[in-house]
């Protein structure tokens, strides 16, 4: 039975069995048969699920981008491993092909040695997405350094603060960054964000924008000469399974960013797995995913999935709506993009446009369409499925989480049946489990609960940077024994899952369970709804009741609003029932959202409740601005 490969939904219900019944022996023939060992491991797995340590391939040797690059040398050297689109459309797409990638990862990794970076050190990067992004990645991966990819749209305060938390060395960063109409001054970010951080020594700065940017004589450095002048030998560092392979933040609902820990052999392999069988990619295929390369989704599903299966992997610069929003439509009819991956918050953004941005492009290359980041709702799944995907791609509505290092939960194309807002059944070797209140696992379908992992894959993080304590309090220790994601989902009859949401965004409404996503789904059904976000607010007899942010589609919007209001209410009692109603519901022009495009909830619950003096900081929000909007709308 090839494990590598699954084929159709048989084959797949095969392979799980068999990586539930042989969680070892399943993972360690992967392992064996897809990759590139120096040295093979002693034991395929050791978990302590007391002290939530646990070490995949432990005693193995091995580089990861010997796994991404190297070995494809000699039979895809001339196939394009990045293919890299620039914001501007008037600019030529770069095609670097893996023997070019090669070269320019070794000439970078002996930059960092000339500087003195070694194995183990940690580099932070704070590059837009441009192919030096993911050299500099490789680079460090190439020397056993530790990448801390800071997504490059994050504040200077952001940035001092993750590079502090890691004690790094070095900031690979550029004079600027192209996004859409305008640039951004990432020199000056960095710079500012330099004035509070003792450990760096060096900045390598790439030339994008061609600014005049400051260069501090001593510590900064111009990156090209110096790639210019060194070896395009470099040898890879032979690195332990368990050597950590990078950080990356991610926020907690409390306290300062976790720094979470990736390791090398474990994530290789989970990351590469889930790639092929998720993507059902294929040798000729042209992948992409608009994901940056600063979140997991990028690392995952731009740089180290893909190469490690020898596939051509996009980088797109730009920004959707740049010149217009036909722009991503524009990407996937030149380049015949056969897998299209994005966020559900994205589609709805392109969905609120004229559907001719979609209609004037030639989308007949897609196979297979992607979702992560959140729930995707029903009106935007259709619109996806109708418009791009033609009602003839598959729909992969992929849950995961940036502590699982790859997919979870997500159908595979052409194998499992999908149905809207569900992300479905679980990879191989991935045993969910859904936990009720008392602690209790919930057996059979039909069901609800707090969505756990009961057995270890191998991406999982294995830490939080500095602090072991954090990690087995914040993911060990709500349920004994098992990973807790934070996250709510339903299991349906047949066993699929559905995502719900956090389950801090479920809502108790006179005893009932009421998920957020469910309800603004329902909502953003009604023909005036473009966007809405759902959070509880205190009531005498309810103990929680429903307060609703609704963005309508025309701004302009002269309706009376109270009918609107009502008939908002009349879709959810359709859909959900009167229990779900809203009993306050906010016309507003916009919603706070992460940057990585999720609501803000925390924010808009304290509006809900009139604490909106205790906001705490929203400095890392794509956009602060709509806040005080939001607190002047406040009913
Ligand atoms: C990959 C990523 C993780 C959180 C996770 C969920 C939510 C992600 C989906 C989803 C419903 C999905 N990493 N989430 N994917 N919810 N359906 N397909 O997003 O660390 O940034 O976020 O995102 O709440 O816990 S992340």
């Amino acid at each position: 039975m090839n494990l590598y490969h699954i084929q159709n939904l048989e084959h797949y219900f095969q392979v799980y069995r068999h990586s539930v019944d042989q969680p070892e022996q399943f993972w360690e023939q992967i392992a064996k048969k897809n990759f590139v060992w120096q040295k093979p491991w002693n034991t395929v797995l050791n978990w302590n699920s007391d002290t939530a340590e646990v070490r995949w391939f432990e005693g193995a040797q091995l580089n990861i981008t010997e796994n991404c690059i190297d070995r494809h040398l000699e039979t895809r050297g001339d196939k394009t491993a990045i293919l890299f689109e620039p914001n501007n459309p008037k600019d030529p797409a770069e095609h670097i092909t893996y023997k070019e990638l090669h070269t320019r990862v070794c000439k970078f990794a002996n930059v960092l040695k000339d500087k003195g970076i070694k194995k183990g050190d940690r580099i932070c990067i704070y590059l837009p997405m441009i192919p030096e992004l993911a050299i500099a990645v490789l680079a460090c991966a190439r020397i056993g350094a530790i990448h801390s990819v800071v997504f490059a749209g994050f504040s200077a305060t952001a940035l001092s603060t993750r590079i502090n938390d890691a004690k790094c060395s070095m900031v690979i960063t550029s004079d600027g960054s192209f996004r859409g109409s305008k640039t951004i001054d990432l020199k000056g970010i960095v710079d500012e964000a330099l004035e509070e951080t003792p450990t760096i020594e060096n900045v390598l700065v790439v030339k994008r924008i061609h600014s005049d940017i400051m260069i501090k004589e001593g510590r900064d450095h111009w990156v090209q000469p110096l790639v210019d002048a060194a070896s395009a030998h470099c040898p890879i560092e032979l690195m332990d399974a368990e050597d950590p392979l990078f950080i990356l933040y991610t926020s907690g609902s409390t306290g300062k960013p976790k720094g979470m820990v990736h390791t090398t052999a474990g994530y290789m392999v989970y990351s590469a797995y889930t790639f092929k069988n998720v993507f059902q990619y294929e040798e000729e295929d042209i992948y992409w995913c608009t994901a940056d390369i600063g979140w997991i989704t990028g690392h995952s599903y731009i740089v180290y999935g893909p190469l490690a299966n020898g596939a051509t992997t996009v980088m797109y610069e730009g920004v959707p709506s740049y010149p217009d929003w036909g722009r991503f439509w524009e990407i996937v009819q030149k380049h015949k993009i056969t897998q299209f991956y994005t966020a559900p918050t994205a589609i709805r953004a392109l969905a609120k446009e004229n559907l001719e941005f979609v209609e004037i492009y030639n989308l007949t290359s897609l196979k297979v369409l992607g979702t992560v980041g959140e729930p995707i709702n029903e009106e935007a799944w259709h619109w996806y499925n109708d418009n791009i995907g033609k009602k003839r791609s598959p729909i992969v509505d992929t849950w995961w989480q940036t502590e699982t290092g790859g997919i979870m939960i997500s159908p595979i194309p052409f194998a499992t049946p999908t149905i809207p807002t569900f992300a479905t059944l679980p990879l191989p070797g991935i045993q969910p489990a859904l936990m009720d209140e008392h602690g209790k696992e919930i057996e059979g379908n039909q069901v609800d609960g707090r969505l756990c992992v009961k057995f270890p894959w191998p991406s999982m993080a294995r830490t939080i940077w500095g602090n072991h304590q954090r990690y087995i309090d914040t993911y060990f220790s709500a349920f004994a024994k098992k990973y807790f994601t934070g996250d709510g989902a339903f299991r349906d009859a047949t066993g699929y899952y559905r995502i719900t949401g956090r389950v801090d965004d479920v809502i108790i409404v006179s005893g009932h369970n009421l998920g957020t996503a469910p309800i603004e789904d329902a909502i953003n059904e009604h023909p005036a709804v473009a966007e809405s976000a759902i959070v509880g607010f205190p009531h005498d007899i309810k103990g929680n009741a429903l307060y609703g942010y609704v963005i309508l589609k025309e701004t302009g919007e002269t309706r009376n609003h109270d009918n609107l209001r009502k008939e908002i209410n009349q879709v959810i009692t359709e859909k959900i029932g009167p229990i779900a109603k809203l009993d306050k519901i906010q016309f507003t022009i916009g919603l706070p959202k992460t940057r990585s495009g999720k609501i803000m909830r925390r924010i808009l619950r304290k509006i809900a409740h009139g604490e909106s003096d205790q906001l705490g900081d929203i400095s890392t929000l794509l956009n602060p601005e709509v806040v005080e909007a939001v607190i002047q709308e406040a009913l």
